[in-house]
């Protein structure tokens, strides 16, 4: 399999984030990426790692960037951190204080937005206090995107020429389901799986033969940022497993089926804190069903292994077994598949969880 990864998607490193009150060290730490690409080189006859070319300029980053996201949005992201130490924020990072409530302001016109102070900006553009925009931020953002698109342009073109079963990883960081059109938050800036996802639909297509796309997000938070994009998208199903009653908090219920013509191709699996195994196994089983239905061209995994029984931030019970039967389990679809890295923080076997869907993927069938 191969894997992608830029070492710009390193610099990103904010020197603290905010959890229950106390300043802690950033859980998203550039040692994530470290440790789990040290993993994976470890396994040579089975990864392949890929470096990204952004110098190239053969993927039109930012043109695929803005099929997901607002160019007021992104502007922003470019521009924040110059922005807010000119006006004499921190120079560790943009982190805002104040954020537009629904019962605070019901509507803004992009020339307002724009004419707002860097602190309300952030607080705009931003839904918490877990994304922290340093100096080296954008550089990292975009190159994680393009480690996204770098292994989805892999995908299409080895998919295309008929191998029955092809998987890509794109070893991306910062993260990014939790970024939704026009919003960063839960470390992520950029939603790379969205952006992939577009990418695909769009690849040597007639607009008219779009193929239709699945994404499967087993990380343990609810993608809040992928489903909001794609919620009227009837050629995009969402389907994910996450913990109920956690971070994001207010997003990822049932009741989220998405609206208009994408009614039906959003679907949320909530499960308790403690979920082990059989339990997430019997439902990640659900979840399946529910992709073959939809018969996609294309399966992107949104792979979080923060659902481990040691993850630092939450709640989940999964052993390291459940790992390579996820991996088998997408394999059986038969799809060409992307995975897409997302959370997991415990540092001692992200790596190793990681490898186990990748390879539990490649050994399957
Ligand atoms: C509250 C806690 C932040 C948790 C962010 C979760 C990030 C993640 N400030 N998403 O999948 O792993
Ligand atoms: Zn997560």
């Amino acid at each position: 399999m191969k894997v992608f990864w830029d070492p710009i998607c390193l610099l990103h490193d904010p020197p603290y984030e905010i959890l229950s009150g106390d300043k802690v060290p950033y859980f998203e730490s550039p040692a994530r990426l470290q440790v789990i690409k040290k993993e994976l080189e470890e396994h040579p006859s089975l990864f392949q790692l890929e470096l990204t070319d952004s110098s190239s300029g053969s993927i039109d980053i930012i043109g695929n960037v803005e099929t997901v996201h607002g160019r007021g949005y992104l502007n922003y992201l470019r521009n924040a951190y110059d922005e807010w130490v000119r006006d004499g924020g921190s120079v560790d990072a943009v982190l805002p204080n104040t954020f537009p409530h629904q019962k605070l302001v019901p509507r803004l016109s992009q020339s307002h937005v724009d004419s707002l102070s860097p602190v309300a900006k952030a607080g705009y553009y931003c839904f918490d206090l877990s994304s922290p925009i340093t100096k080296v931020t954008y550089s990292s953002v975009i190159a994680s995107v393009n480690v996204a698109l770098s292994a989805a342009r892999e995908l299409a073109i080895t998919s295309g020429s008929c191998r029955p079963k092809v998987g890509v990883f794109a070893l991306c960081r910062p993260p990014g389901h939790h970024a939704g059109t026009s919003l960063s938050g839960g470390y992520c800036f950029v939603n790379n799986v969205a952006v992939a996802a577009r990418f695909l639909q769009g690849f040597n297509q007639r607009p008219t033969d779009k193929p239709s796309v699945a994404i499967l997000d087993v990380d343990y938070h609810h993608g809040n940022g992928t489903q909001e994009i794609f919620y009227s998208d009837p050629s995009v199903r969402y389907v994910s497993l996450h913990a109920e009653d956690d971070y994001p908090y207010f997003t990822g219920s049932t009741t989220e089926k998405g609206i208009d013509d994408g009614v039906g191709a959003n679907i949320n699996y909530p499960l308790p804190r403690g979920t082990q195994d059989s339990e997430y196994c019997a439902v990640l089983s659900n979840a399946v069903e529910d992709i073959k239905k939809f018969d996609p061209g294309y399966l992107l995994l949104s792979l979080g292994v923060d659902t481990f029984v040691d993850d630092p931030i939450s709640d989940f019970k999964l052993s390291p077994s459940c790992y390579t039967h996820i991996g088998r389990v997408v394999a059986d679809m038969g799809k060409p598949t992307l995975f897409v890295m997302e959370g997991g923080y415990h540092l001692e076997t992200i790596g190793k969880n990681v490898r186990a869907v990748l390879q539990g993927f490649e050994e399957q069938g």
